[in-house]
């Protein structure tokens, strides 16, 4: 209880942050897209990570404004990614499975849209693979609907959730995104390597894009490139950071 009225106070006195992790092309080393991830500054707990707040704002219902929240935040930022020249920066903004399960959520992705004046084809939403466990005919609807506006769909943590793969052929998907717990002992587990690159393989056979989360060592990016995964996104790279320190990091790739 205490938590949830925190986080109530959070969403009004702007204690929330978004930070940014970019993804990285494997073939040329160059920053195509960033994911916004949230952070709370609380005033007495500290910087929190959201696996600390998202399952119960969930629980609460308060994902809805606060995913509302993330998402215009995350348009602006990348609006302002464009004026300064970065004309094909692709932002991700991660949407839980209770937002699409809110018949409004296509108009609130359209309206943000319209509202910051982002081209809907620079904006991906990540969902977890569990996303259309429930209410499945209207969340893959929805999902089709907002391919129909050219936003983007990645599947998140992919490999890990227990859904059947056949999901793949009803979800209107662009993009996989390779769990991390795959890619951490990719170079010495026979299984990993396995596992990776059948992903890999399926993926180029279904004209998916591929980001490979979690990549720590030259050794996982040596090896994802081999295996022409595109796009690599870590702390090999760079951690979430404020947006501010993403202007900074984005100029010394220049
Ligand atoms: O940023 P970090 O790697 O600590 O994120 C931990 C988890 O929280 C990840 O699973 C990530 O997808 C999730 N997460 C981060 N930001 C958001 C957000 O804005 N909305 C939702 N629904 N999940 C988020
Ligand atoms: O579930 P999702 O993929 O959105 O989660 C992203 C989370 O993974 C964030 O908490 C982020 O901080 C974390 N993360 C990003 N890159 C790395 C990495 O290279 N190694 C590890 N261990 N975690 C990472
Ligand atoms: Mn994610
Ligand atoms: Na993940």
């Amino acid at each position: 209880v205490e938590l949830r009225n925190d986080l109530q106070r959070a969403l009004e006195q702007e204690q929330l942050e978004v930070f940014y992790q970019p993804m990285v092309e494997s073939r040329t080393g160059k920053i195509r897209g960033s994911e916004a991830l949230i952070r709370w500054h609380h005033p007495v707990r500290g910087l929190m990570s959201p696996i600390q707040f998202i399952p119960l704002a969930e629980d609460t219902g308060q994902i809805i404004e606060l995913g509302r929240w993330v998402l215009q935040q995350a348009c602006r930022d990348a609006v302002r990614l464009l004026g300064l020249g970065y004309r094909d920066h692709r932002i991700s903004v991660n949407v839980s499975p209770v937002q699409l399960r809110q018949a409004g959520f296509v108009d609130l992705v359209t309206e943000t849209l319209r509202q910051t004046g982002l081209a809907p084809e620079l904006l991906d939403l990540e969902i977890v693979e569990s996303a259309i466990l429930y209410d499945t005919e209207q969340v893959v609807d929805r999902l089709r609907k907002l391919r129909e506006l050219g936003v983007g769909i990645a599947i998140d943590d992919f490999g890990t959730g227990f859904s059947s793969l056949s999901y793949l052929k009803i979800m209107p998907v662009t993009k996989i995104k390779i769990d991390r717990a795959f890619i951490k002992d990719v170079i010495s587990n026979r299984s990993d390597a396995a596992i990776t690159q059948g992903i890999l393989s399926m993926a180029h056979h279904l004209s998916l894009d591929v980001v490979a989360e979690g990549v720590e060592t030259n050794a996982h990016a040596a090896f994802l490139r081999k295996n022409n995964c595109q796009l690599l996104q870590g702390y090999l790279f760079a951690r979430p950071m404020p947006f501010q320190n993403m202007l900074e990091f984005l100029t010394t790739q220049a």
